[in-house]
């Protein structure tokens, strides 16, 4: 069974830019997935089964939207806090991540941003406690990369009290186990609007995905809108157009620029002990140049990667972090990491392939995180578009 023996890195002292409420936030998050999440996780991956019984107690530790206001269940925090939780929960996980960056930046967010003061208080509390898990709608089968093109609409239902909403989402986080989504779907005049639907409603159903080989501790599945009738009170009023789902996923992917440092930080962890203790040739393998050049770059990268990240949290604070700053931390995170997490199973040798150690899970699970929230070229692309002033997508 794999077992938590990971010890931080370190390199250029970052804890000393964090103050100690910080750490104390970041060492109780630590403590909860040693203790509750890392003996478990590899037999719910290996499964592929979600750990439902985990949302009431991340709601509990505060790991879903710790920035949302406390009146409303949140923590009331600020940014590095958020990043430093989501880093300690993917440092175990990335699905485990998932389920709380869906929860507390796809859900609560958009509630607590474009919502009516009525929609806060009647959805925040209990998705804070995780009394009830969201999930957020914007994929769909045939837009992915380009969700502006999307097809799922409402349309005024006659009775002065209701839309219809018909379509289909796709690759949906948290969609099977799910009690609300906030879906985004064009109204009659075109424009995306946010939709909360609940389950239960009539015509709404979360088929689940099956066969991943990726993120297999986390839930995904479809939702899908067949004549749905859903009160209009339940249409987010304060935002229209794809900058609302847009706003929503630069909050998301700054949590996931700090998922990602946990991830590669377990990998160079693992890799790192792994080269002390494993002998060939008489030797152990870290004593060889061709693993040290491993290590000394993924410590390289990821010193750099905490940096960025920690800059990038400091701007989000001041309210001054730009949807392409964020881009570029998601990209080059993420990035950084599978790269870690590919080195570092091969220093494993054939023990990296096994559950018996983080690495092949890590690596599996990167494979997605490099594809959701903007893919690896997406990114590229809204960097490229953000130097040059020349838009690559129209
Ligand atoms: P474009 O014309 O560039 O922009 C439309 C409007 O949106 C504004 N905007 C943003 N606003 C806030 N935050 C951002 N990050 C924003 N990016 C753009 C923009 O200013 C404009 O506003 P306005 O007022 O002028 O209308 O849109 P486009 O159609 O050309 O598309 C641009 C593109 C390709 C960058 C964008 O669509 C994109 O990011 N595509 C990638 C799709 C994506 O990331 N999907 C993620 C789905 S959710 C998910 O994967 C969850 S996984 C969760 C988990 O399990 O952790
Ligand atoms: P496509 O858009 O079809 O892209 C295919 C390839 O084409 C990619 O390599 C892409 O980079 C490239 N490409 C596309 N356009 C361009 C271009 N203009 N220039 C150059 N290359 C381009 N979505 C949600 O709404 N909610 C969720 O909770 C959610 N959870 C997910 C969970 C998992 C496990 C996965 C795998 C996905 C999830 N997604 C979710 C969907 C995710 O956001 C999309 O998969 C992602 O945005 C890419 O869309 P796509 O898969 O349709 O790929």
């Amino acid at each position: 069974m794999y077992t938590d023996k990971f010890e931080y890195h370190d390199y250029y002292l970052m804890d000393e830019l964090l103050t100690d409420e910080h750490k104390l936030i970041r060492d109780s998050v630590r403590q909860w997935v040693k203790k509750e999440v890392s003996p478990i996780i590899e037999d719910y991956a290996q499964r592929a089964e979600f750990p439902q019984h985990l949302v009431k107690q991340l709601g509990e530790i505060g790991c879903f939207g710790p920035t949302i206001p406390t009146e409303y269940g949140g923590g009331g925090l600020d940014q590095i806090s958020y990043g430093l939780m989501m880093m300690e929960l993917e440092r175990c996980d990335s699905g485990l991540r998932s389920t709380a960056s869906v929860q507390g930046s796809l859900v609560m967010y958009p509630i607590y941003t474009y919502g009516s003061e009525e929609q806060r208080k009647k959805y925040l509390p209990k998705l804070a406690s995780g009394e009830w898990l969201g999930c957020f709608g914007l994929t769909e089968p045939s837009h992915g990369s380009d969700p502006g093109s999307m097809i799922t609409n409402f349309k005024d239902a006659g009775d002065g009290k209701h839309v219809i909403l018909n379509g289909a989402k796709m690759w949906i986080s948290n969609a099977p186990f799910a009690q609300v989504a906030v879906v985004w779907a064009k109204n009659e005049a075109g424009k995306i609007q946010g939709i909360i639907v609940e389950r239960g409603m009539e015509g709404f159903t979360t088929p689940t995905t099956h066969g991943k080989w990726s993120l297999r501790a986390s839930a995904t599945g479809e939702l899908v809108f067949d004549n749905v009738k859903v009160p209009k009170e339940n249409i987010l009023p304060n935002v229209q157009g794809l900058k609302g789902p847009l706003g929503c996923l630069s909050s998301a992917r700054y949590g996931i620029a700090w998922g990602a440092l946990g991830a590669g930080l377990d990998c160079y962890d693992t890799a790192l002990r792994y080269s002390k203790e494993r002998i060939q040739f008489g030797k152990p393998i870290g004593q060889f140049q061709l693993t040290q050049k491993k290590l000394a770059e993924m410590i390289t990268e990821i010193t750099k990667a905490q940096l960025l990240t920690w800059r990038l949290g400091v701007l989000k604070n001041e309210g001054r972090a730009t949807p392409a700053q964020i881009s570029m931390a998601k990209r080059n995170n993420v990035n950084m990491a599978i790269q870690i997490a590919r080195e570092g199973r091969q220093i494993l040798g054939g023990m990296g392939i096994t559950g018996e150690y983080s690495m092949m899970r890590h690596s599996m699970n990167l494979e997605s995180v490099i594809t959701y929230e903007g893919t690896h070229d997406i990114h590229l692309l809204i960097t490229g578009q953000d130097v040059t002033g020349l838009n690559a997508f129209k």
